[in-house]
């Protein structure tokens, strides 16, 4: 049986206590999990604080980027080893994680390594009013050991989303990778070695969140940040623990994002990107559309088109190229969607697809799979329209006006994303403008360029990364004021 074991100190390590890495596929147990305990956590912050006073604490900036360039090398050189340890944990298509989850964790250390070399500060010439004159600068200086803690559904492109910034600003990190999906952390540490990164810059830890290795971080003494990605209810519960150590945090949370489809739209490109918007990942990214609001006049053929394209997606085996739906990621996930899909029919949903659990008649049927789902005739004040549910699914309802369907769009404790389908451009702008959200895509999802700020309001999250966001988070800034 495959080991995934902690990293700390530039050294596997295995601990006293194993849990299970299932395969969502067909609920084989793929590999035994070593689960850090308080002492292994202490010795991972620990080696981060060596860290940052040794070879690490010293390099300029410019080696600091030429070493993450490496890191993104190390993982292209081992693209097929990490393409397979994603699909085994997460279950999603071959080809998505081909497509899109291992390109962009090495765009991550490329773009934040050209970034940091490049980053300027502000530098004000200052003439107060008693007559004296200084210069003002800002100088940037790393945080010194940040907690980086990820979910399972995009593991590692979101942990390099967060490691790659920490460390070209000059960080070190002790990682607690989701306990579904710990084997990318892990293998990430082969690139980190081969690239030249220093041990004790980058650990990780396995574990749990409560009374496990989530925790033990989080509460940590000697972790001076923490970046969370993951439920909005986990980042209260991890404010709440750390609100004592007052340390900078950056929480990147759920979602029950909505999509606003106007009738002149182009209707096809409309259909097709939303169906990506609402099913990619088996609708396990935090950016998904659950909530999709459709002006009435292609209301009947918009949903007619969006079942056509949920009913000829392929389910199936994750290793297999064609396919390009897989299972959920663990059987308490699919209970809790499949509690909702139950919800949906007591809340008086009409089911326009899906809304169980598909029958292969082989290892499938003991995998995690659900029907892509699409729903109407659902109220706005329906559970299934508030809550979100992180699933292939989505209610779809009608609007009659441009401030409706704006009004509908920001009635939500969430705020993380929306996109919006027009063919007016003054009108894209406008309701572009009206959403309480981090991120708005106009005819299109998920189209990402690294500097942009990225975040959500409300339940949605606390700060931005991207570009320079993650450049300032990452960074304490010293201003320094030199009399003239
Ligand atoms: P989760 O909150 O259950 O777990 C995330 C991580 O937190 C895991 O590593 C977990 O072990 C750890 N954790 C749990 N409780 C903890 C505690 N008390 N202290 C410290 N660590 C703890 O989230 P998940 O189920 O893994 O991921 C799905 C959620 O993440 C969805 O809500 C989704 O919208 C959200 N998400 C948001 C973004 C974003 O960018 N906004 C991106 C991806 C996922
Ligand atoms: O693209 C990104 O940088 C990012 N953080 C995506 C998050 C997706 C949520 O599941």
């Amino acid at each position: 049986m495959k080991s995934i074991q902690n990293y700390i100190a530039g050294q596997f390590v295995r601990g006293k206590r194993e849990f299970a890495d299932v395969n969502p596929a067909d609920g084989t147990v793929i590999a035994q999990v070593t689960e850090a305990d308080q002492d292994q956590v202490d010795q991972a912050v620990l080696a981060a604080r060596n860290a940052l006073s040794g070879e690490w604490g010293r390099l300029g900036v410019r080696e600091r980027a030429a070493r993450l360039h490496k890191v993104a090398e190390g993982i292209e050189k081992r693209f097929d080893c990490f393409v397979q340890a994603e699909v085994a944990d997460t279950g999603k298509p071959v080809s998505l994680a081909a497509k899109l989850d291992v390109p962009r964790s090495s765009a991550n250390f490329r773009v934040f390594a050209d970034m940091i070399k490049m980053a300027g500060l502000e530098s004000f010439q200052t003439e107060t009013p008693d007559g004296r004159s200084a210069l003002n600068y800002a100088v940037r200086k790393p945080l010194g050991v940040v907690g980086v803690i990820t979910p399972w559904n995009l593991p590692l492109l979101l942990l390099t989303w967060k490691v790659a910034p920490a460390l070209a600003c000059g960080n070190a990190v002790v990682v607690k990778p989701s306990e579904e999906t710990p084997a990318t952390a892990t293998l990430l540490a082969e690139a980190m070695q081969d690239a030249g990164i220093p041990a004790g810059v980058y650990n990780v830890v396995h574990g749990f969140g409560p009374g496990s290795a989530g925790e033990f971080l989080t509460q940590h003494p000697g972790v001076d940040a923490v970046t969370f990605t993951g439920e909005s209810r986990t980042g209260a519960a991890i404010m709440k623990a750390i609100a004592s150590t007052v340390k900078p945090v950056s929480f990147e949370l759920g979602g029950k994002n909505a999509a606003i489809v106007f009738a002149d739209c182009d209707l096809e490109e409309a259909v097709s990107g939303l169906s990506e918007a609402v099913f990619l990942n088996t609708g396990q990214v935090c950016l998904c559309a659950e909530r999709v609001y459709v002006e009435r006049s292609i209301f009947d053929a918009f949903v007619g088109a969006l079942k056509k394209k949920a009913e000829t997606l392929r389910i199936g085996w994750p290793v297999k190229e064609e396919t390009n739906l897989g299972p959920l990621i663990s059987a308490q996930h699919r209970d809790k969607v499949l509690s909702y899909f139950r919800l949906a029919r007591e809340e008086g949903a009409t089911v326009i697809t899906g809304g169980g659990v598909p029958e292969f008649g082989d290892n499938r049927d003991q995998g995690f799979y659900v029907q892509p789902t699409i729903y109407t005739g659902l109220p706005e004040s329906a559970r299934c329209v508030k809550e979100e549910i992180f699933g292939p699914v989505c209610h779809v309802a009608p609007f009659d006006s441009e401030d409706e369907a704006i009004a509908m769009a920001n009635d939500t404790k969430y705020g993380l994303a929306t996109s919006i389908w027009t063919s007016d451009l003054k009108r894209g702008h406008r309701v572009a403008q009206a959403m309480n959200v981090g991120i708005t895509w106009v005819n299109c999802w998920f189209l990402r360029d690294l500097r942009t700020p990225f975040g959500g309001v409300g339940l949605s999250g606390i700060g931005r990364e991207g570009g320079v966001h993650s450049l300032n988070f990452y960074s304490e800034l010293n201003n320094i004021c030199i009399r003239l």
